[in-house]
């Protein structure tokens, strides 16, 4: 469907960064422009705030009775409206038409959007005094899952994937008074995207995040690296990429703290590599130590909190600066904590979120199972929280479709782009409970993960697997392949929920005949909050608590043990999980109920954490 629109609505609308011979290239079949790392740091505007929204479930504002695509002045990229020219036939109005909070999901805001899946138009208006030599971009933090987007009246192009960023160039489309802002929205699942049809998670829809008009100087600081070089603790190392006309120019890094820094001259290309001698005090969970780092061009300059670490494994040990970790994690879900549900947006949601894993005694999350927004990945560095951070291939994706495949990889260039200069991120991880014995799967995950360390070979990579019985209470994992080609050996188990009941736990041994370190990134059963019984009753706190004692037991004997994620810290929201009275389309499986109750199985993580902190 979308092709049709964007075929017939976009034709001049790719020509969005090519004002000037720069050395921008954006996607020029998306007309998105590459993205612009630490927006925080930029001069911007928030466009957040209340968006007119039109619920349009057969696309009557792109297509036709025959469903063929009408022009864009006939669509409601036009933003005309009825009320101001009444004359016409106009069937829609923006300004008449109810708002929906940005940044946030449709799902929780309105209750007759609870359950919907589809195509939602969404509008704001808004001023900008524009300033000569700048240039200015749309930022969306994301949007699930597609996004066409709109601006006065032309269409600039299409974004695919929920969870991770974007930006369009705007310079020479503002306009002098009002600008028009329109944003087709489609959640709908199919079959070849990422993730595909069936995952287990709400399929919130809707801008997700916050939207920013970010203005930049003719020619900025688009992206740069800065961390500790590898195998070489003394050196800092990196790259700086310019975005503008003036390609080649004198850029700096300087660490004040530090009295350490940088000068070099960026080539044709606007890019420069660089690295200078520093001895900072490293990042740790114990010690989140962040620096002021400011980078800056003869025309830009911007600045970031950076900490500066090494990952690395040595046989079955993960080794954080040089050290032996156990990574004392649990896995979390991008929703709000606080009752309401939806997702999570902002700092007060990260900070509880990541407070309950912190008084459990975690160094480390898994954000699940997508890229998570970027105050929390921020949130949990400050915090001393290490990261995995994942891209939604989940269970069933179409293996063999190459588009599926660019889209998968698409979302990892993103989401590192993102966040390659987050200290607390120590994993990449590209894939989650994939079935083994699919056609085309190895090869799709080996390209992620050479990708991935292409982009970053500063950190490990993996993906959450699967196990496998071999026979008589022996149990491995069941991806050999993949296991080769990863850091860890990391995957899924439910003894005591999926497979069997928590004294399974005590027959089971493990073994794997690679040496890697071994990473548990989920284990864990259901249960209500505050229901109790006998602890072989399913769904009491009383099963879980077991269930959790019993697998702590189990993980504790694991040869080459590196750490854990259970699944989850909080109940969240799933339509696959229909149990009146006990689920009501909630996954029970959280450690703290969606109102904030901690279950008594939080306990049991938290004692078990706290002895292996000594
Ligand atoms: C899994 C999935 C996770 C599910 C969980 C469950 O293995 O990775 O996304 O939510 O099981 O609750 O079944």
């Amino acid at each position: 469907m979308y092709k049709q629109i964007l075929f017939s609505l976009c034709a001049v609308a790719f020509l969005a960064c090519n004002r000037t011979k720069t050395v921008s290239t954006e996607k020029a079949e998306t007309g998105v422009c590459p993205q612009i790392t630490n927006i925080q740091a930029r001069c911007s505007t928030s466009l957040d705030g209340e968006w007119n929204y039109i619920v349009d479930i057969y696309g009557a504002g792109y297509l036709d009775y025959r469903r063929n695509p009408v022009s864009v002045k006939n669509s409601f990229f036009r933003d005309r409206g009825f009320y101001g020219h009444q004359k016409e036939l106009i069937e829609y109005d923006f300004d008449a038409a109810p708002t929906l909070h940005v940044p946030g999901d449709w799902n929780t805001q309105k209750p007759e959007l609870y359950y919907y899946e589809g195509t939602v138009w969404y509008r704001t208006l808004f001023h900008q005094k524009k300033k000569p030599g700048c240039r200015y971009f749309l930022y969306f933090g994301a949007v699930n899952y597609e996004a066409v987007v709109g601006l006065n009246g032309e269409v600039l192009g299409k974004h695919t994937g929920g969870y991770t960023p974007f930006n369009f160039e705007v310079t020479g489309k503002l306009a002098d008074e009002k600008n028009s802002l329109v944003v087709l929205v489609d959640n709908a699942r199919r079959f070849e995207n990422v993730p595909t049809v069936n995952f287990d998670w709400w399929n919130y829809g809707g801008i997700t995040r916050s939207v920013l008009l970010v203005e930049t100087p003719e020619t900025f600081i688009r992206d740069y690296c800065v961390q500790l070089k590898k195998d070489d603790p003394g050196i800092i190392s990196g790259w700086i990429q310019l975005d503008g006309p003036d390609a080649e120019q004198q850029v700096c890094v300087d660490i004040p703290e530090l009295e350490a820094g940088v000068q070099v001259r960026t080539d044709a290309n606007g890019y420069a590599r660089f690295e200078f001698a520093a001895s900072p005090e490293l990042w740790s969970p114990e010690s989140p130590k962040l620096y002021s780092v400011a980078v800056s061009s003869e025309s830009d300059r911007v600045e970031d909190r950076i900490g500066f670490r090494s990952i690395e494994t040595r046989g079955t040990q993960v080794l954080l600066n040089g050290k032996p970790v156990i990574l004392r994690g649990v896995s979390v879900h991008e929703e709000s904590p606080f009752g309401a549900g939806g997702r999570a947006t902002n700092k007060e949601d990260a900070v509880q979120t990541l407070q309950w894993a912190k008084d459990m005694n975690c160094n480390f999350v898994r954000l699940a199972h997508y890229p998570h927004n970027e105050t929390m990945v921020r949130t949990a560095e400050e915090m001393g929280l290490m990261v995995w951070s994942e891209i939604p291939v989940y269970w069933t994706i179409d293996w063999k479709n190459p588009e599926t495949y660019a889209n998968a990889e698409n979302q990892l260039v993103e989401n590192i782009t993102r966040d390659r200069n987050r200290a607390n991120i120590v994993i990449w991880s590209v894939a989650n409970e994939t079935p083994v014995e699919a056609e085309g799967r190895l090869e799709f995950l080996s390209s992620l993960m050479g990708k991935a360390r292409s982009l970053d070979d500063t950190r490990l990579v993996s993906a959450a697997m699967e196990k496998k019985a071999l026979g008589g209470g022996r149990m491995t994992v069941n991806d050999p392949e993949l296991v080769k080609i990863a850091d860890l050996i990391s995957f899924n188990q439910y003894v005591g929920w999926y497979d069997g009941d928590a004294d399974k736990c005590d027959t089971i041994t493990w073994e794997f005949d690679v040496e890697k370190p071994v990473f548990i990134s989920e284990f864990g059963g259901g249960a209500l909050a505050g229901r109790h019984g006998d602890r072989t009753e399913r769904f009491t706190e009383e099963y879980l608590e077991y269930l959790y004692q019993k697998n702590v037991d189990m993980l504790s004997r694991i040869p080459g043990f590196a750490g854990c994620s259970p699944w989850i810290l909080k109940d969240f929201r799933s339509p696959r999980r229909m149990l009146p009275g006990i689920q009501d389309d909630y996954n029970r499986k959280g450690l703290v109920s969606e109102k904030g109750v901690k279950k008594s199985a939080y306990f049991v993580m938290q004692d078990w954490y706290s002895s292996l902190k000594k």
